[in-house]
């Protein structure tokens, strides 16, 4: 480099094979989202152009990973990929034991099951959907221990994963330590928007938990892109490799749920990693009921071997800084064109503040819901509310909860899109946000009894 200027970087990978993807007319477009019940949850693919729904199970794998794909070994018991798999598990994560499961949700069921008794409370750094709905499940109670900021979208706080040790040894005081099963922490926290948690809180947590002997248990869904927000924000961190950065978060906690479909480039599997023996027996011999045999729990070898080599993938510094320098020059992007997003833009994706850009819409009108529906329209592109439709009602009173972000995420998915795919998408969201008084609300037509925002129907009001 002959100045200071930053140079441009591109993705660390070339494209070997491709999946045609089109844009269907405005009018087929009003009549999909329509027969979804504004729900995009409810559209079926072909109808959508780009696909921002989730990062979950949608990364594209690498060629190293399908060559993985091949050596499957479908042995019902002791296959090959599963000894691959639990060697990258205790190698990255430095986890003792691991019990395969087929998604992150079939890891929190087992831990909610096995460490929750009825009565119980469990703090966490922001809930999230099937992790609060399996603590509920077990008879807890989910306790917000989040820092304030965390509920602010405009905040600019580097760390709004950080929980607030004050709320967490004042719950511990009222509840008595007796009532914890155990901190729930998650790295990168999802519903925040993707915000971080940083080195120095997370040991300070680990110091009060140890005071009171309680265990902490890692959501370590997105944990290496935590770690690359640690590496870029928190003094000391610039050159450890964030391998060596996800090893230790992984050291101060006593085990951890993995939905490996995000962070861990495979379009399915999770696991339960644990490092007490005697609770890992249990869960062992629980998995057998609910997933599959401990060596495979729910998936198959060849998807075991693809987990152990994305795993290695995942905290490659090259991979991690393209994926989540992705997600920035689409925030960057909407920032410029003045649309509220959540700040500082998270890991995963950009999350645009729905109170904000249609202040006109109460949140009983469904804001979020209303504007992913209107983006679909735009544009084709598929988004997903993270509102009051997600937070779904308080189990004693039945009334709705209210939280204080209303957001619609668009989620990319890893090593999927390029950056003129960003391009497209930036444009539809101004477009939108320019018609933006024009915008009416929705109201619920249909609602399931769990995790709603799934299957519910809507209707314009
Ligand atoms: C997602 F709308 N996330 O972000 P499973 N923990 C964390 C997750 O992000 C997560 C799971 C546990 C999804 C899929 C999804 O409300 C929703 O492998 C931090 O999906 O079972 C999943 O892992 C659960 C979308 C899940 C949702 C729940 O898109």
């Amino acid at each position: 480099m002959t100045d200071n200027r930053e140079r441009s970087w591109a993705e660390p990978y070339k494209i070997k094979m491709v999946e045609p993807v089109q844009m269907i007319s405005r009018e087929e477009r009003e009549k999909a989202i329509k027969e979804a019940g504004y729900n995009t949850f409810l559209l079926r693919s072909r109808d959508v152009y780009i696909d921002l729904l989730t990062d979950s199970g949608t990364s594209a794998m690498s060629d190293r990973q399908w060559a993985g794909m091949m050596m499957g070994d479908e042995a019902y018991a002791g296959s090959e990929n599963f000894y691959h798999l639990e060697e990258a598990i205790q190698k990255y994560y430095g986890y003792d034991h691991v019990v395969p499961t087929h998604q992150g949700r079939g890891a929190e069921h087992m831990i909610s099951q096995l460490m929750i008794d009825d009565g119980d409370f469990v703090p966490g750094n922001m809930y999230f959907t099937t992790t609060k709905l399996h603590q509920e499940l077990a008879g807890g109670t989910f306790v917000d221990v989040i820092i304030d900021e965390a509920h602010d979208p405009e905040n600019e706080h580097p760390f709004k994963a950080n929980v607030d040790l004050n709320k967490l040894e004042d719950l511990i005081k009222e509840k008595g330590p007796d009532k914890i099963p155990y901190v729930s922490i998650a790295t990168s926290v999802n519903m925040a928007g993707g915000q971080p948690i940083s080195m120095s809180n997370l040991k300070e947590v680990r110091e009060l938990t140890n005071r009171y002997d309680i265990p902490i248990i890692h959501d370590m869904t997105r944990v290496a892109e935590n770690a690359y927000f640690i590496k870029q924000r928190e003094e000391g961190y610039g050159d450890t490799p964030v391998k060596d950065i996800v090893h230790e978060i992984c050291s101060l906690t006593d085990g951890a749920t993995m939905s490996a479909k995000k962070d861990a480039l495979v379009n399915i599997g999770g696991f339960l990693a644990l490092n007490d023996e005697e609770l890992f027996r249990k869960a062992q011999n629980m998995v057998v009921v609910y997933e599959g045999l401990h060596t495979y729990g729910g998936m198959a070898g060849r998807d075991m071997e693809a987990l152990a080599i994305g795993i290695t993938e995942s905290v490659d510094e090259d991979h991690i800084r393209a994926r989540v320098g992705q997600v920035q020059y689409l925030g960057e992007k909407l920032i410029d064109m003045g649309v509220p997003v959540v700040r500082p833009i998270g890991s995963h994706g950009v999350f645009l503040n729905a109170k904000k850009i249609l202040p006109h819409l109460s949140q009983d009108e469904l804001p979020a819901q209303t504007l992913a529906a209107e983006l679909y329209l735009d544009a084709g592109i598929r988004s997903m509310e993270r509102g009051v439709v997600s937070a779904g009602r308080d189990p004693e009173t039945g009334k709705h909860n209210y939280p204080d972000l209303e957001l619609v995420r668009l989620t990319i998915p890893r090593r999927v899109y390029t950056q003129a795919h960003m391009d497209v998408v930036a444009e539809s969201v101004e477009a939108v946000y320019q018609q933006r008084e024009d915008i009416t609300g929705l109201a619920f037509d249909y609602e399931p009894e769990y995790l709603r925002f799934f299957q519910s129907r809507f209707k314009k009001r």
